[in-house]
């Protein structure tokens, strides 16, 4: 949905994800945080009625060509409007809670299995040094490939579509786990849904 963007419902409430993800911190995260993204994102595109009808995705992948003095703060905003976008989605109680189908058989034959994804993106989302989030991706010739983008970059904007996002940032996680990045990643699998990242796969 383009202009004037709106905060999506997670459809399930704050309550949802304890004890791995606190009522509080879903809360803050989903109304304040995301909340603030589309708000400075329609802000910054409100005097630029040609781009109204422009997907989020699209302004993010042509940055360049955007007015100058809003490219920074649609990188900035357009990007947490989609990440969270797919965060929310991806953290819908229920569902798989290891990877199914066809995007198991790529995992298993791309990287050898569950185990040693759930490695590679525990090591890419502790790499990242501040602010930013890990990633699966795919390419646009069929392959997955693990990174980490800084901030609010969106893997779209290198031509990849995000399969599975991880926040990284404090707020993503500081209330209940303060500064123990490792512990909260930990905890992640338990509410990762691998059914939605399935379907994010095949339309891919
Ligand atoms: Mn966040």
């Amino acid at each position: 949905m383009p202009y004037p963007f709106k905060l999506p419902e997670l459809g399930y409430s704050y309550q949802a994800l304890e004890p791995h993800i606190d009522a509080q911190t879903m809360e803050i995260h989903h109304q304040k945080h995301h909340g603030a993204y589309v708000n400075n994102l329609n802000a910054a595109l409100e005097k630029y009625p040609y781009l109204h009808g422009v997907e989020v995705e699209v302004l993010l992948r042509h940055l360049a060509a955007l007015p100058a003095e809003i490219q920074a703060a649609v990188r900035n905003n357009g990007g947490g409007h989609l990440n969270h976008s797919l965060f929310w989605r991806l953290l819908t109680p229920g569902g798989a809670k290891e990877p199914v189908g066809e995007l198991k058989k790529a995992i298993d034959e791309q990287f050898g299995g569950f185990q040693a994804l759930k490695e590679k993106l525990t090591q890419a989302a502790m790499g990242r040094f501040g602010s930013g989030w890990a990633w699966l991706v795919k390419d646009p010739f069929g392959k997955l490939h693990v990174l980490s983008t800084p901030n609010q970059d969106n893997p779209v904007m290198e031509g990849f579509t995000p399969i599975v996002g991880i926040d990284v940032w404090e707020h993503a996680y500081y209330l209940k786990y303060q500064n123990r990045r490792a512990d909260y990643l930990q905890a992640i699998w338990n509410v990762l849904n691998w059914g939605v990242a399935e379907e994010f796969f095949k339309k891919a």
